[in-house]
């Protein structure tokens, strides 16, 4: 290890299998403002980090980073940038649930309500007594209904068109059965999916590319409703449920009637991990969807970026 080797402080953990490794210490200043404000500062001096701390040969390709940040606004105890293998993250709600286990494992906060400052707005997670976590989500809603997609080699597909923090094309009755079985099957016709709706033009309400693909099927057993599985942008699948793509689900099942306000939905992943999910109603469509999961601190370590390391900064393929 050479000397002038730059040290980034991380702290890992997973929400229902699903990694984050926030960064705690030692990233670049990236400048003020508000977090969506902080955006462009992030690429221009911090986005080496996502080759670094989420390549190979330090991560893998599956995990999601998150920088913590401080926040101005005052009822928030921090801010925080989410970013994966292909760019930033506008939200990522199985990475706050592993925050705000973070921010509990190094005695920053304790059980209660927390505000925390996004790209996409403030959400208010809750640290419950019993250790799973709740997020109280940004207005959420069904964008457009049915949307017909003509997918190579799968013919039309039909699916919902949702804003959970993210855009979700949610998909239920097209392609492979949902089993862990089908992982590799499932990859390919959601990433076909994901590739139609960019070449149809079909985009999110502010012409916003949507680049998550959720499938969803009947539940594992009696502990869910529903399984999904949800392709995220970088090609990689969410071993959780999917916090932001559950969001997406509420929003639509309660437009379409089929989700009262405060009745629990619970949502599976591919792997059979849960979140449990409820909506309260905002005018129109529009809800506020609260999601619980738990996390579980899994790695604290200090990254050593050492200069004269071929892969320092992670390993890039042509
Ligand atoms: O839980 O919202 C989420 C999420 C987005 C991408 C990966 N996980």
């Amino acid at each position: 290890m050479s000397r002038n080797s730059r040290r980034i402080s991380v702290i890992d953990s997973h929400t229902g299998g699903e990694p984050t490794r926030v960064v705690i210490g030692g990233a670049p200043d990236i400048g003020g403002g508000s977090i969506k404000q902080r955006l462009p500062g992030f690429l221009d001096h911090a986005d080496f980090l996502r080759p670094a701390l989420l390549g190979e040969p330090r991560g893998f390709e599956a995990m999601v980073g998150a920088l913590l940040c401080d926040s101005e606004r005052q009822e928030c105890i921090s801010g925080v940038i989410f970013f994966n293998n292909s760019g930033l993250l506008n939200s990522c709600l199985h990475g706050t649930i592993g925050l705000v286990k973070t921010l509990e494992f190094t005695g920053r906060i304790t059980f209660g309500e927390h505000c925390i400052e996004t790209p996409v707005g403030v959400v208010t997670a809750t640290l419950n007594p019993d250790g799973s976590v709740t997020v109280a989500n940004v207005p959420s809603y069904r964008y457009r209904p049915a949307v017909a997609v003509e997918v190579p080699g799968w013919g039309e597909v039909l699916g919902d068109i949702a804003w959970g923090g993210n855009w979700f094309f949610l998909v239920e009755g097209f392609g492979p059965e949902l089993s862990p079985e089908n992982i590799a099957g499932l990859s390919e016709f959601t990433l076909a999916v994901m590739n139609a709706l960019e070449v149809s033009g079909i985009t999110g309400e502010d012409g916003s590319r949507i680049d998550h693909v959720e499938v969803f099927g009947r539940p594992p057993d009696k502990s869910s409703d529903s399984r999904n599985f949800v392709m995220c942008p970088g090609g990689e699948y969410d071993r959780s449920p999917c916090g932001t793509g559950t969001s997406a689900k509420l929003a639509c099942l309660y437009a379409s009637g089929k989700l009262e306000a405060g009745a629990t939905w619970r949502q599976s992943s591919i792997l059979g991990t849960v979140f449990d999910g409820r909506v309260e109603p905002l005018e129109g469509n529009r809800v506020i969807p609260y999601v619980t999961g738990r996390a579980w601190v899994n790695g604290e370590s200090e990254i050593l970026l050492d200069p004269d390391d071929p892969f320092a900064l992670g390993i890039t393929r042509q």
